[in-house]
């Protein structure tokens, strides 16, 4: 861990003292933008990425990193100061409790007891961090522990892969000889196993039809690949129902399921058989139903294709392609996606914070390739920008598109002047509709009315703003001008932000319109 992301305090001073030549040390302006380039970083590296934060000061700042590490399976082995030993018990100034704030979403939480425990605690941090599930640790270190001496630590080998129980597979391969109609439900577990083209391999064995989990946080499967069906519903009832058609689903790396608004039903119908491989034993215990197996993603789908019958391809007819958008005038996000997949370069990296407008995204931009696409995992808005400039600095011969929402900018903007500083190539596309269409959206799903505060956000020029970060920006308004601006800016060098003007949306919620039979608020 040579890269180091943080933003420093007075009591990481001297931690950061003299770093070696070989160490680079990233700053973010806020601890949601340090921690959240580390994560983009990590994610795209497949490692874990260390990060030093600012006690309890920005430990509460990076708390919302740390979520999205927690829930995206990345190693962050983090690091906070702490207060001098000598009058921590005095409460000085700057004294943190940090490790008790973060405690629910960090695999291990400590202060060592003694300074010379410090080097070893990091390196248990380490290999923690690195055992599926993946996720990110947290130590608070008190400022004079740099001063002591201590002895050197052994480095070992650990290795993190566990391999499924070959028994319990069997019972899937005998399942799947045996189903008429079979489903998988991919998830982001599989790149975290690297196991994309084992799943696509027993995929193309099966002629199994292939769904991605419901808000995908990643693709997990080429989205023009004629097995490919498309995204689920995240809600019982109408992802049951998608999936009624199939004797046999198996949900490849991901949890049952990913919901979001509350419309009741049987998780799945009963004449469906649910079996589930799965890296996380959480998620193992948290299915609502199923069979679940833990273990290695890309060590099942080898072991299930190694062990099931060659099916020859049915009559399944590729996904149709979905209709070409009008240029309409303001911008519609559907247009303004379907434009983008032309002039895109093919192996992109797409980072995306643009809550209303998931589902055009989803329908319109068709990258083939592994790690070409993140999503925020759990709801918590700030991750899109940082995370774009982490994915860049890991994949220096790859741009980076953001497409992102002008209210999910803000929540971590400090980021755009370290993409500046750091000459990540990202082209941050802001959608510009001036108010929170995705919460004006859900106020109609769920009958809750429109007459609720703060839904919007006039007056905002992200243009000046990206600007002032010493940032190229531009502003998009009129669809003719669109295919060139992009054209322009993914030709250009550097980081740049174009602010495009479209239409506000509404009415449906991720997907789901009305007749999926909402929960009422009203
Ligand atoms: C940190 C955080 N604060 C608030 C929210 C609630 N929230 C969900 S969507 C949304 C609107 C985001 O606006 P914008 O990025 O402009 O996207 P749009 O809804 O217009 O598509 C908000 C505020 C959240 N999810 N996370």
């Amino acid at each position: 861990m040579t890269v180091i992301f943080g933003n420093p305090g007075s009591t990481e001073l001297p931690f950061l003292r003299d770093m070696p030549a070989d160490f680079k040390y990233v700053l973010g302006l806020h601890e949601r933008s340090a921690a959240g380039m580390a994560l983009g970083y990590s994610l795209a590296k497949g490692q874990a990425v260390f990060v030093n934060l600012h006690s309890i000061a920005s430990s509460g700042n990076g708390l919302s990193a740390l979520v999205d590490a927690w829930y995206s399976h990345v190693p962050l082995v983090v690091t906070t100061g702490q207060q001098d030993r000598r009058h921590l018990l005095a409460e000085p100034f700057l004294s943190s409790r940090a490790v008790e704030t973060v405690k629910p979403y960090v695999k291990w939480a400590h202060e060592p007891l003694r300074a010379e425990d410090v080097p070893a605690a990091i390196a248990r941090g380490y290999y923690l961090a690195t055992q599926p599930p993946m996720g990110p640790v947290f130590l608070s270190i008190p400022m004079d522990d740099w001063t002591h001496e201590c002895p050197p630590i052994t480095i070992r080998e650990v290795s993190p892969a566990a391999l499924p129980d070959t028994t319990a597979l069997e019972k899937v391969a005998r399942a799947v000889d045996t189903s008429h109609n079979l489903a998988f439900v991919v998830g982001a577990q599989i790149e975290e196993d690297h196991g994309w083209h084992d799943v696509v391999a027993l995929a193309e064995h099966l002629s199994a039809d292939v769904y991605q989990q419901p808000i995908p946080p990643r693709w997990n499967f080429p989205r023009t690949h004629p097995l490919f069906r498309g995204g689920l519903l995240p809600a019982q009832k109408p992802l049951a129902d998608q999936l009624s058609a199939y004797d046999t689903v198996i949900v490849l790396g991901a949890p049952i399921f990913l919901y979001y608004a509350y419309v009741p039903g049987a998780p799945i119908h009963p004449g469906t058989k649910l079996f589930h491989i799965t890296n996380s034993p959480l998620d193992a215990a948290a299915a609502l139903a199923g069979t679940s197996i833990v273990g290695n993603l890309a060590a099942a789908a080898k072991y299930l294709r190694a062990h099931t019958k060659a099916r020859p391809r049915g009559t399944t007819t590729p996904r149709p392609e979905p209709a070409q958008p009008k240029p309409e005038s303001p911008i519609t996000p559907a247009f303004l996606f379907s434009v983008l997949n032309r002039v895109m370069p093919r192996n992109v990296v797409i980072c995306e914070e643009c809550p209303s407008s998931k589902g055009d995204l989803d329908r319109y931009l068709t990258p083939d390739e592994p790690g070409s696409f993140y999503s925020v995992p759990n709801g918590v808005l700030g991750f899109g920008l940082p995370a774009a400039v982490g994915l860049q600095l890991a994949n220096p011969g790859r741009k980076v598109v953001c497409p992102v929402g002008d209210g999910s900018i803000q929540y971590s903007i400090q980021a755009l002047w370290s993409a500046v500083q750091y000459h990540a190539e990202v082209v941050f596309i802001v959608l510009r509709n001036g108010d929170y269409t995705a919460l004006k959206s859900f106020c109609d799903f769920t009958k809750v009315g429109r007459n609720v505060p703060g839904m919007d956000i006039p007056g905002i020029d992200m243009v000046k703003i990206a600007q002032g970060y010493g940032m190229a920006a531009r502003e998009v308004d009129r669809p003719e001008d669109l295919e060139r601006v992009l054209k322009e800016e993914f030709a250009g060098k550097g980081p740049r932000l174009i602010s495009v003007n479209v239409a506000k949306g509404g009415q449906t919620c991720m997907g789901m319109d009305q007749s999926v039979n909402p929960p009422n608020y009203r």
